[in-house]
């Protein structure tokens, strides 16, 4: 890396044109507004591990400073368990892969002209050369547009709770079924219609496994969501595996792998239940929609519960940080 930065123009231009050229590129997003990072170019040439990560959580998940400190956090866990971390985000009509510590703080704290950018967001934001967080389903298309398999998150959208009237399905969904990319997440906050949203995953063909020694699919705060995933693997190695298969076969959709968090981090469910409720039907009454439902009812469950939330949300990130790392160390493996 040192080497790079002080060649920085030519061979760095050079490295960017020998990745275009080879076969890491299968389309899906043209690289001229991708900006691939110095450590990332490296890490995709030499075929090492390599985990995306999501912005959205930075930039509408999370209060600051809180956001910034998990997010480097976060990076550093990836780099700790072997891999490198490739968080992704939109800086002035740029998609970036791989952001600069000061690049990262200024999304974080800059929040007000920054979009939250779904893939339908994508073309607005890149063509009025502005800000963005990407969540789930953006970042899942930069991943398969530069052959990235593993992606680690907190929890990924969903059906909303009466999506059934109001068709409110996050584009996540759809993205994870149409890109081969392992996501390991803590599954879906109880803000949505669990059970929908894993009917909706099984149609458009998505893998849903729990990480651990049984099935329960985990509702983000709380270990278990009442519903339970179609399996489970209990090791890294397992699930790099599940991966390997969608890749070597060449597979359209994704795979999920909920991991629970961490037992003394947990809230219990019918503790989170009361708490969604009331911000769910503030939310309805004050009449938020579309994109900013999320953010909103996030940030009214960490206020309701004094943080603990919060806390509970920076815990089970950084486990899915390890255990991402793990599998995606583990997946090169069994393709080199
Ligand atoms: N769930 C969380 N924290 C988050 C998100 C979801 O617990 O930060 C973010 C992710 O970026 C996810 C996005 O991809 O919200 C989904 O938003 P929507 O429901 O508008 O698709
Ligand atoms: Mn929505």
């Amino acid at each position: 890396l040192d080497y790079l930065s002080s060649k920085k123009n030519g061979f760095t231009h050079s490295l960017h044109q020998r990745l275009l050229s080879s076969s890491i590129r299968p389309s899906a997003m043209n690289h001229e507004f991708i900006d691939i990072s110095d450590e990332v170019q490296c890490a995709l040439l030499e075929k090492r591990p390599i985990v995306a990560l999501e912005s959205a959580i930075i930039t509408h998940g999370m209060p600051n400073p809180t956001n910034v400190e998990t997010a480097l956090s976060v990076q550093n866990i990836v780099r700790q368990n072997g891999a490198v971390p490739a968080t992704i985000a939109i800086v002035r009509g740029k998609v970036k892969v791989g952001l600069d510590d000061k690049t990262l703080l200024h999304l974080g704290t800059e929040k007000k002209n920054t979009y939250k950018t779904s893939y339908r967001d994508l073309p607005f934001v890149l063509s009025q050369k502005l800000n963005g967080g990407t969540t789930v389903s953006t970042t899942l298309a930069v991943a398969k547009a530069i052959g990235v398999s593993v992606m680690v998150t907190g929890g990924i959208g969903g059906v909303h709770r009466g999506g059934e009237t109001t068709m409110d399905i996050s584009a996540d969904l759809i993205e994870l079924g149409c890109t081969p990319v392992g996501v390991v997440c803590s599954g879906a906050k109880s803000i949505l219609d669990i059970g929908r949203t894993l009917e909706y995953l099984e149609t458009q063909g998505v893998l849903v496994t729990t990480f651990g020694p049984n099935r329960d699919f985990p509702a983000f705060y709380s270990r278990r969501s009442g519903y339970t995933s179609p399996y489970n693997v209990e090791t890294t190695e397992e699930a790099a595996q599940l991966i390997n298969v969608m890749k070597c076969g060449e597979f359209r959709s994704g795979i999920v792998i909920a991991v629970p968090v961490p037992e003394s981090n947990a809230i219990p469910s019918d503790e989170m239940e009361d708490i969604i409720k009331i911000a769910v039907q503030e939310a309805n009454e004050r009449g938020v929609k579309g994109k900013d439902i999320t953010p909103y009812i996030l940030s009214k469950v960490a206020k309701n519960t004094e943080g603990r939330s919060l806390s509970t949300n920076v815990a089970l990130i950084q486990n899915n940080a390890e255990i991402g790392a793990k599998i995606a160390v583990d997946l090169s493996k069994l393709s080199s």
